[in-house]
């Protein structure tokens, strides 16, 4: 099981945080496991774990409850030549206006099949439909049970459920993995121990927000106070005023990293890749895309639906640098129409704040699109003095509604809406032939309290790049981690 609980998590289908559900209760874990269908092999695992949970079961017919659990209902059918019923949630307005689809005969027993229950009112639903049609329904079969009250509903009204995890038994294991922090584990015990049975699952998973979270349901999560964690991500996503910088910090603290891949390579089809096999380790993605050898749009259209999927920000890499027109035309225009794709791109402090202006203008007030400044570089004998420097936090203070933070090898700015991106970052320092200048993770977040590592070559030129990503990710959690509680 841990290695379906560990596979869970970093797909982003366990998310920990403070999540306001709609029944306004404050849960400290969100569950999300639609996005399962995007990993068939997953889908293909979780449908077998949920057909053996039914062994002791008794029943002809499988039905999932709509709509996460109709792909796993289909697969237990499919592979074990179980006929299946759909339950419609709407009757149609025109035909049958039948509620079950498929063939059933009166008496019958059919297995319910549900990715996720909180208080068990959707298997419920479901049940008493089939039950309506004078099938029979004593058995379910669910994923994940959130332990607020569901299995006992249930078999108060004779539906006996069993379970393939429990949400306990999901945050013990993640923390033996060191996923999460032994206080995560203990809110979310508290939490079920609280039992809450108001919750409605129809309010809250099934209702949840997009991956990549939309201004208005970004806004449904909320974070005001209820757990301090001392400058930490989370209480500077409640403090940030930008869209962007909320979405990184919510996003670095859900996925627990705080690695930016940086992606320089030359072919399309590889940075696709590296997208999305490291994308669930990631915060951001940034790219070069005038370093790729065979650019097309499609290229970029892509790299979005894997940030989507992923739920990643993209950072184009520009360092624009020169007059406001100019760059206006660089940022929105030209082959690569930057504004349209990437979240984050960056420029030079040094032509003043025009740059600033003519970005801004470009990105047609889109509250999506955001800046950073290079406060300073990683390559040695940069020109980026101290004077220069405080002159760019000046720059970014006063234009806060597109500047949300800094490329810096060192924290420069005391604003916790600021972000740090720090690159030249390596597991071990060091240099390379051409003036650049390693940082290990330790150093950039612990010692030198900047935010985000970004690491290129690093991960990109390892044989095992999927293990080299994981180990820059642990290491910068951890540094953050102990960065926060110190
Ligand atoms: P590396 O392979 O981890 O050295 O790549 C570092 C990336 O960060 C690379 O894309 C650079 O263009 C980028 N970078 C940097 O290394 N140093 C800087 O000061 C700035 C950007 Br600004």
């Amino acid at each position: 099981m841990k290695e379906l609980i560990l596979k869970l998590f970093e797909i982003g289908a366990l998310k920990f945080g403070q999540f306001k559900l709609k029944s306004g209760m404050i849960s400290p874990v969100y569950v999300d496991l639609r996005v399962i269908i995007s990993y068939p092999k997953l889908l293909a695992e979780v449908s077998e774990l949920l057909w053996a949970a039914s062994s002791k079961a008794e029943y002809s017919t499988v039905c999932g409850v709509p709509y996460t659990a109709l792909p796993m209902a289909t697969c237990i059918s499919v592979s074990h030549s179980i006929p299946m019923l759909i339950r419609r949630k709407e009757a149609k307005d025109y035909g049958t206006k039948k509620m079950v689809e498929g063939y059933y005969e009166e008496n019958s027993k059919c297995l319910i099949v549900e990715d996720v229950v909180t208080t068990g009112s959707s298997v419920l639903e479901t049940a008493e439909l089939l039950r309506k049609h004078k099938i029979v329904t004593s058995d379910a079969v669910v994923l994940l049970d959130r332990q607020q009250g569901g299995k006992e509903k249930l078999a108060e009204k004779g539906i006996s459920l069993r379970s393939v995890l429990t949400l306990v038994e999901v945050v013990e294991n993640l923390c033996e993995m060191n996923k999460i922090e032994k206080t995560v584990v203990d809110e979310v015990k508290q939490f079920v121990a609280s039992n809450n049975k108001s919750l409605e699952k129809n309010e809250s998973e099934k209702s949840g927000f997009p991956f990549k979270q939309k201004e208005t349901a970004a806004s449904s999560r909320i974070y005001g106070g209820v757990r301090c964690d001392r400058g930490g991500y989370r209480k500077r996503a409640v403090l940030s005023k930008h869209l962007v910088t909320r979405k990184l910090f919510e996003i670095m603290e859900s996925k627990q990293t705080n690695l930016c891949l940086s992606a320089d390579v030359v072919s399309s089809a590889d940075l696709l890749d590296l997208a999305d096999t490291l994308g669930p380790l990631v915060c951001a993605v940034k790219t070069h895309i005038d370093i790729l050898d065979d650019f097309s749009p499609k290229v970029v259209d892509q790299l979005v639906e894997i940030a989507n999927k992923h739920n990643f920000l993209i950072f184009e890499d520009r360092k624009f640098a020169d007059i406001g027109n100019t760059v206006k035309s660089q940022y929105a225009g030209g082959a690569y129409k930057i504004s349209d794709w990437s979240d984050i791109t960056n420029a030079h402090s040094l032509p003043g704040s025009g740059i600033i202006e003519g970005l801004k203008a470009a990105s047609g007030g889109r509250k999506d699109r955001a800046c950073l400044l290079i406060a300073e570089m990683s390559t040695k004998n940069n020109l980026a003095n101290d004077v220069y420097k405080e002159a760019t936090v000046k720059m970014a203070e006063e234009h806060g509604d597109f500047v949300i933070g800094f490329i810096c090898t060192s924290k420069v700015s005391k604003n916790p809406q600021h972000v740090h991106f720090t690159p030249g970052v390596k597991l071990k320092p060091g240099k390379d032939a051409m003036g650049q200048q390693y940082l290990t993770p330790d150093e950039v977040i612990k010692n030198r309290g900047c935010d985000v590592i970004i690491v290129g070559r690093g991960i990109t030129d390892s044989a095992n790049r999927l293990q080299e990503a994981t180990a820059f990710r642990n290491a910068g959690w951890a540094a953050y981690v102990q960065r926060v509680s110190s």
